[in-house]
């Protein structure tokens, strides 16, 4: 790890609670950057971390800040993250150049697992993951979520992945990949918006005591790689999936039109669908990741509590 310090650094919460051996959730930043507008992405952000550490774990905001993988933001660099136009998105292949270039990024799912596994943090909440697109036979356009999935040690608690995606094509690209996809008392992959797909997870789990079980199995079997958990939308804040579909349908015919490409295609679409569905979508947005965070702290617990 010493060598490491060139690169990575931890907030010293963050340090004291690796010490301690207490539980710790890593969290994302490209959602603060490019995920949800000011103010609702620093108030969500903060609200988050809230959450986990009144669950008894200890929130890990993760970015690269000034060249620097940091585990653990302060407000001021969540603030920075969250008003701060033009803030690289930065995934697997671009860690190496930014943190060379001294440059600020958020980081995606797939960057954030890698800085969680750096950092020995084993439980990682988000909001969607990355999935194959539609269309993706001709555009080869499959996120770099899911090869992270299938290689870094990380357990990913999300809502599922939006319908932009080609969901039944993500699921198959998983199982090639050997990634379990765990459905949190559903049996149903989830949608983000919606809680419901029509696509069945491989198996439904419904404690944080038996996901955090799985975890330590597939590990100590030496079966390297992630862990979906699937956490549905509280019914409550669960959108209409004809309002819904309609307003991906319309995102992904303007990305189309627009020529989008690469990288700026999933910002794009999400852009999109948030106007297209104006406050509603965002209130959603807000709702699951707190969920997330929620459940995201109980696994943390229990994994801790069973340390191998
Ligand atoms: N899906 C969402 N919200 C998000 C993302 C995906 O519903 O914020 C972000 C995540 O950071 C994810 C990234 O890792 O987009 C995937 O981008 P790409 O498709 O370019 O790999
Ligand atoms: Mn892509």
């Amino acid at each position: 790890m010493n060598s490491m310090n060139v690169y990575i650094q931890c907030s010293d919460t963050v340090k004291q609670a690796i010490e301690a051996k207490l539980p710790l959730v890593a969290l994302e930043s490209t959602i603060i950057s490019h995920g949800m507008p000011y103010p609702e992405n620093i108030e969500t952000a903060q609200a988050v971390e809230e959450l986990i550490m009144q669950e008894g774990a200890i929130p890990a905001t993760i970015a690269i800040i000034a060249g620097k993988i940091t585990v653990g933001l302060t407000t001021e660099q969540m603030e920075f993250l969250a008003i701060e136009k033009n803030i690289v998105k930065a995934s697997r292949r671009d860690l190496p150049v930014i943190l060379t270039k001294k440059l600020h990024a958020s980081t995606t799912v797939a960057a954030t697992m890698i800085c969680a596994r750096l950092a020995g943090i084993e439980v990682f909440v988000t909001g969607g993951i990355g999935g194959v697109h539609r269309g993706a036979e001709h555009s080869f356009d499959i996120s770099a979520d899911l090869q992270e999935l299938a290689t870094t040690n990380v357990a990913v608690v999300s809502a599922g992945a939006k319908a932009i995606l080609d969901l039944p094509l993500t699921m198959e690209y998983l199982e090639t990949q050997g990634v379990p996809v765990l459905g949190y008392q559903t049996d149903e992959f989830p949608a983000f918006y919606t809680r419901t797909s029509g696509i069945p997870v491989n198996y439904r789990v419904d404690t944080p005591a038996e996901i955090a079980r799985i975890l330590c199995a597939k590990w100590d079997l030496g079966l390297d790689g992630g862990v979906i958990i699937g956490n549905p939308i509280p019914e409550e804040y669960s959108m209409d999936p004809v309002t819904m579909n309609t307003a991906i349908e319309i995102a992904l015919k303007q990305a189309d039109e627009c020529g989008v490409k690469g990288k700026e295609v999933t910002p794009f679409l999400l852009d999109k669908i948030k106007e297209l569905t104006s406050g509603e979508s965002l209130a959603a947005n807000i709702a699951l990741i707190k969920n997330n965070a929620l459940l995201g702290a109980r696994i943390a617990r229990e994994l801790n509590s069973m340390k191998r």
